[in-house]
């Protein structure tokens, strides 16, 4: 398989998904700020040029970073809860998370694309930024960590929240203002797989 991604984008979740499901894989570095020798390949498996963008060994296209830590989900004991109300709440914030935040940065990370004054880009980015934190609130008052975010064993949300929540608003408005989110997400990175991955992607 070959994932294209970047450091510090939503890759980093996916290349957790893929060593703790054992499944080997070629990272491929490149991304819309790093257009590299690698970049016209990404173009032409995803025309979004997107990362996460993963190929699998049939050369089915996968993009959607949540889409493909479902995908490997079954492949990893407690990645996905067997509680079905446990279950119900983790597709609801699994999909919440790229529909409304991660969704967000495609404004905020490039507001030019939306509108052509500086000072509008501005505003647009600020709130951007503000509807984030909106949606962080939701999620911290309908969690209840124990000590992870669904009950005792770290599931493809808790990775998924722990890599978000490095990006805007950042982690010192995240754990000022989402303490429980953030006592599940200090218990996620010290997992040896995803502490591994992200010094490669976040540095320490
Ligand atoms: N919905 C996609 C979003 C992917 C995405 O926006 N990735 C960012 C990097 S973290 C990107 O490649 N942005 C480049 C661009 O917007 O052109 C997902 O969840 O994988």
């Amino acid at each position: 398989m070959k994932l294209f991604g970047s450091p510090g984008c939503g890759s980093a979740v996916v290349e957790v998904a893929l060593q703790l499901a054992n499944q080997p894989y070629e990272y491929v570095q490149t991304s819309f700020w790093d257009q590299n020798e690698n970049f016209d390949a990404l173009k032409k498996a995803n025309p979004q040029a997107k990362v996460p963008t993963l190929v699998l060994d049939d050369g089915t296209v996968m993009t959607e970073s949540a889409a493909m830590l479902l995908y490997f989900a079954d492949r990893i004991p407690g990645f996905i809860p067997s509680d079905p109300a446990k279950r119900a709440q983790f597709y609801r914030w699994m999909l919440f998370i790229p529909a409304n935040i991660y969704a967000m940065f495609d404004i905020g990370d490039e507001p030019s694309r939306w509108v052509d004054d500086e000072k509008t880009q501005q505003v647009l980015k600020e709130k951007s930024v503000e509807k984030q934190k909106f949606f962080w609130g939701l999620i911290e008052e309908n969690l209840l960590p124990a000590p992870y975010l669904l009950g005792s064993s770290m599931t493809a949300l808790d990775v998924y929240i722990a890599m978000v929540s490095r990006w805007r608003p950042g982690r010192a408005w995240f754990n000022e203002n989402c303490p429980k989110l953030a006592a599940a997400v200090a218990l996620t990175e010290h997992h040896p797989v995803v502490a591994t991955i992200w010094e490669k992607n976040f540095g320490k």
